[in-house]
């Protein structure tokens, strides 16, 4: 059975171990980062801050605030309900294999074929508990425990909210994860970056003529595989929701909002209801962000709240990104084994992937092909920086199969080892990421691919390769036999 709610995400975490009441006061401003950066970077548990408060508002809070809740590879397996990721993986793979594709576009338009599934379609339900309580007037969003997380930090933001809008030119929803920065009680930012769902859907609005604001629905605090698929990278069409559906194998509720033309999860701790508005273009940021900098100062629509509904006693629900490792990187990780089958359907060759912390998702991604003809490192390197859900990468090391793109040390050795960086490294232009704060130009930039395989004469490499240093296997049973009497010190390596 998928958890309905966040609360019986959280009861289960709390059973397995994996969450921590924190039952003193603690300040939203700063306090909470810092303590979760802490808890967080150790490898600890989800925590739930039962006394949120805010020493500067002299306010303290009626609802606790989770966070971390994602932090780690068990807690991302809770979460998705499985012993491995690589059982949703599969799962995915066994999708992806019903109808045989025909091209690149149709591997793409496949996805869709989930709904084929029926059953993981979204529900309309006529009520919930999101609908507890409906606040049309005096509309305040100084009730929630919000927060500012690092001192640069423009203000206080929303964090892990779940975007929702419909595309002005073919109705479809898109849910993504954008932070919103509290401007005043009833007004935000809303940082839709513009390669996102989100942004498209207001650029939509502006080419279609259809008005000037586009509504838009927030809803913060869900069954965990809802929360998680808002922050996926999903074709442009295949709606978050459903694909949620498909995760939890049942359907996501959703009920019709309030004041604005779609709809929300019914289950959801809270619902902001409102609009954006394509003359209303404001400052936003700067804000402590994913790659361990403040992205700066940016331009970005307003949001304006029209209605809020909640629960009467809603749980608050919060990340803190900044210097990796932190809990978006748990997410990532998700992410990247949730996009494996996808990649490998459209790139057979890929064996493995992988996006380490440091690397901050988009700047590093370690690929492992089986490598069948000359330059095939470079046709995968092109293909990678086609994908939707991968255009970005900054920089691309592509090494044979046999290397363990999951050890960092072993890409780095081997990789290092097998390049000569003139004729290895290859150079693109495009579209970079928004977050990206070295590029010529925000969102245009440079990005880098090492080819670190095994080069073949059929490449111009003609002169022997060395075999990779390994040790007897006789020799090394033996000495496993008498390391006890060795007496090193060391337990058996
Ligand atoms: C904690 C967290 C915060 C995020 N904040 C933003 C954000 O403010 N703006 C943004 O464009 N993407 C943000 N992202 C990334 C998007 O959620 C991600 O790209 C997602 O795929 C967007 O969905 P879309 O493809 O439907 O637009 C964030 C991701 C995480 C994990
Ligand atoms: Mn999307």
């Amino acid at each position: 059975m998928a958890y309905k709610d966040l609360r019986e995400f959280i009861g289960r975490l709390e059973r397995e171990g994996e969450l921590k009441r924190i039952p003193v006061e603690v300040d939203v401003d700063l306090e909470i980062t810092e303590i979760t950066d802490r808890v967080s970077k150790a490898g600890g548990p989800a925590l739930l801050f039962e006394k949120p408060r805010s020493a500067k508002d002299g306010v303290e809070y009626s609802m606790p605030l989770v966070i971390n809740a994602l932090g780690s590879k068990r807690r991302m397996e809770l979460a998705l309900e499985v012993e491995s990721l690589e059982d949703v993986a599969r799962r995915i793979e066994a999708l992806l294999e019903m109808k045989p594709p025909e091209g690149f576009f149709d591997k793409l338009k496949l996805l869709p074929m989930i709904s084929e599934l029926g059953s993981v379609f979204p529900k309309m339900v006529k009520g919930g508990p999101v609908r507890e309580v409906i606040e049309k007037d005096n509309l305040s969003l100084g009730r929630f425990p919000i927060m500012k997380c690092w001192p640069q930090d423009g203000g206080r933001f929303i964090t892990f909210p779940m975007v929702i809008t419909r595309s002005p030119k073919t109705g479809r929803r898109n849910v993504g994860c954008y932070r919103l920065q509290v401007y005043d009680e009833r007004t935000t930012g809303m940082h839709w970056q513009i390669h996102k769902g989100g942004a498209e859907h207001f650029r939509q609005l502006e080419l279609g003529g259809q008005g000037r604001r586009l509504e838009v629905a927030v809803a913060i605090g869900c069954d965990p595989a809802t929360m998680f698929s808002a922050v996926l990278p999903l074709p442009e069409d295949l709606d978050e929701f459903l694909f949620a559906g498909f995760l939890r194998q049942e359907p996501v509720e959703l009920v019709k909002c309030a004041t604005v033309d779609l709809e929300a999860p019914a289950q959801a701790e809270i619902v902001l209801e409102g609009y954006t508005d394509l003359d209303d273009i404001r400052p936003e940021g700067p804000f402590g962000d994913h790659t361990g900098y403040y992205s700066l100062e940016d331009k970005f629509p307003a949001f304006h709240l029209t209605c809020i509904t909640r629960r009467k006693d809603p749980i608050y629900v919060s990340t803190v990104v900044g210097r990796p490792p932190l809990e978006d990187y748990w997410m990532g990780y998700g992410v990247e084994r949730l996009l494996l089958p996808i990649m490998k359907k459209q790139l057979p060759e890929v064996v493995d992937m992988h996006m380490p912390a440091e690397g901050v998702f988009h700047n590093l991604l370690l690929v492992a092909i089986r490598k069948s003809y000359p330059g095939h490192a470079r046709k995968v390197m092109n293909a990678i920086w086609g994908l939707p859900g991968a255009m970005f990468t900054k920089c691309l090391v592509v090494v044979d199969q046999d290397v363990n793109v999951q050890d960092t040390r072993e890409v780095a050795w081997k990789a290092l080892n097998h390049i000569d960086p003139e004729r290895d490294i290859e150079f693109v232009l495009g579209p970079v990421d928004q977050l990206d704060h070295a590029s010529r130009l925000p969102n245009f930039g440079s990005k880098m691919g090492v080819d670190a395989t095994r080069k073949w004469p059929s490449e111009g490499f003609t002169r022997p390769w060395p075999d990779e240093i390994k040790m007897d296997p006789e020799v090394k049973k033996k000495i496993d036999a008498l390391w006890p009497r060795l007496g090193v010190g060391i337990d058996k390596v």
